[in-house]
């Protein structure tokens, strides 16, 4: 248990220039900050995003007079912090509001135990071995993230073949340089999208595999040792033709080393997803993200309708640690892969490699390894790996 002797909440910029907010928790012997990312591909059943403007004095008024003063530990406070909002989806005093606290005060509650964030996180999920995750680099952005044409949100590269995460990371750099020649070869464009992959303009979905084959290729590297990821965000495309997408999966999946297909449809189209996990699930993980939300009862009926077998985890997306540990321990009881992941607006706060070793994710996707927002990630996870040796 901790007591909270001060709670206070600002208002910062996010890496897209929008405003969010950081909370400062202090208990009787530790502090705490956090900085709350913010998605654009947003799925209809998060957690709702209340406006800084309304967050901030919500939080340094009504919610530090309620919290100051009273012990919790990090189950009671996300109960509490839950009870207070009083919403289902956390539309009062808003996720960013509510998972802001909930990082803070584990910051805080971690530091007066004399542990790392990671560690702390180990204990609430009761994860004894703990393990860096396999990194997933996002270095070609189309959708939402890219306004260049390109359907697919995200073409990640997976350094599998290799053993730390300082040479994942390097080989991910190898990708990025790789892909850059290759682009300003064809004149296609090295503009950068939110997650700092480059968005070129490019014909389509085929020529963005092309391109991202084309650039592990010429850095070097072999199918075993590079596979290749997407995130369709299919609930972001406007005009999306089911037939031919689900056609196209099982043409890709022959085509190139394919490890996983993020949103491949619609954020409630169980029924397509559970489709092409019966034809190409054995071989290919079907992820679920704006279908699941990070929210047990989501993938609980993902897993009732055989849909996916492997989940994204987004704290932000459900508002709470304590929501977190529960949906990723509700994938592992699936016997299904957790993938952490960032948002596309980030901010130079790390939690979320604490939350993928922590929780044991077995995967991790924070963008491109180019802008400090998303190599910060990467960067805390060579040192948690340090720290685990
Ligand atoms: C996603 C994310 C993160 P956003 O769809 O997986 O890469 O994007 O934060 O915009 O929802
Ligand atoms: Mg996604």
């Amino acid at each position: 248990m901790a007591k909270i002797t001060s709670l206070s909440a600002k208002e910062i910029l996010d890496s897209r220039g929008n405003p969010t907010i950081e909370v400062a928790v202090t208990t009787t012997g530790g502090t705490g900050t956090a900085a709350v990312p913010s998605g654009a591909s947003v799925g209809v059943h998060e957690a709702k995003v209340v406006a800084p403007a309304i967050a901030v004095p919500q939080l340094n008024g009504e919610v530090a007079a309620a919290l100051v003063g009273k012990e919790f530990d990090q189950a009671s406070l996300d109960a509490f912090l839950i009870q207070l909002d009083g919403t289902s989806d956390k539309s009062r005093l808003g996720g960013n509001a509510t998972l802001g606290v909930s990082v803070a005060f584990a910051r805080a509650a971690a530091a007066e135990q004399k542990l790392e964030l990671y560690q702390y996180l180990g204990n609430l999920a009761g994860i004894t071995k703990l393990a860096i995750p396999q990194p997933m680099f996002n270095i070609l952005n189309g959708g939402k993230h890219a306004h260049n044409g390109l359907d697919i949100q995200e073409c990640m590269v997976v350094p599998v073949g290799f053993t730390s995460m300082q040479e994942k990371v390097d080989a991910a750099a190898a990708c990025v340089a790789s892909l850059k020649k290759i682009l300003d070869e064809k004149s296609l464009g090295t503009s950068v999208g939110d997650e700092g992959g480059f968005a070129p303009t490019v014909g389509g979905n085929d020529e963005a595999l092309e391109l991202l084959a084309a650039s592990i290729a010429q850095a070097g590297f072999s199918n075993e040792q590079i596979k290749i990821s997407l995130d369709v965000a299919a609930s972001s495309i406007e005009h999306l033709d089911k037939e031919a997408m689900f056609d196209w999966y099982l043409a890709i999946a022959q085509k190139y080393p394919l490890l996983s297909i993020e949103d491949p449809f619609a954020e409630d189209d169980f029924d397509n997803f559970a489709n092409l996990y019966a034809s190409i699930g054995e071989q290919v993980r079907i992820v679920g993200d704006d279908l699941t939300v990070t929210n047990v009862e989501r993938i609980a009926l993902a897993a009732r309708k055989s849909a996916i077998n492997a989940v994204i985890i987004k704290p932000n997306q459900v508002g709470t640690l304590t929501e977190t540990v529960a949906a990723v321990a509700a994938t592992h009881t699936n016997g299904w892969a957790a993938i952490a992941s960032h948002r596309s607006g980030e901010t130079m706060d790390t939690f979320i490699a604490d939350v993928a070793v922590g929780l044991g994710c077995e995967f991790i996707k924070a963008g491109a390894p180019t802008r400090p927002e998303r190599t910060a990630k990467y960067t805390r996870l060579i040192e948690i790996e340090s720290m685990l040796a």
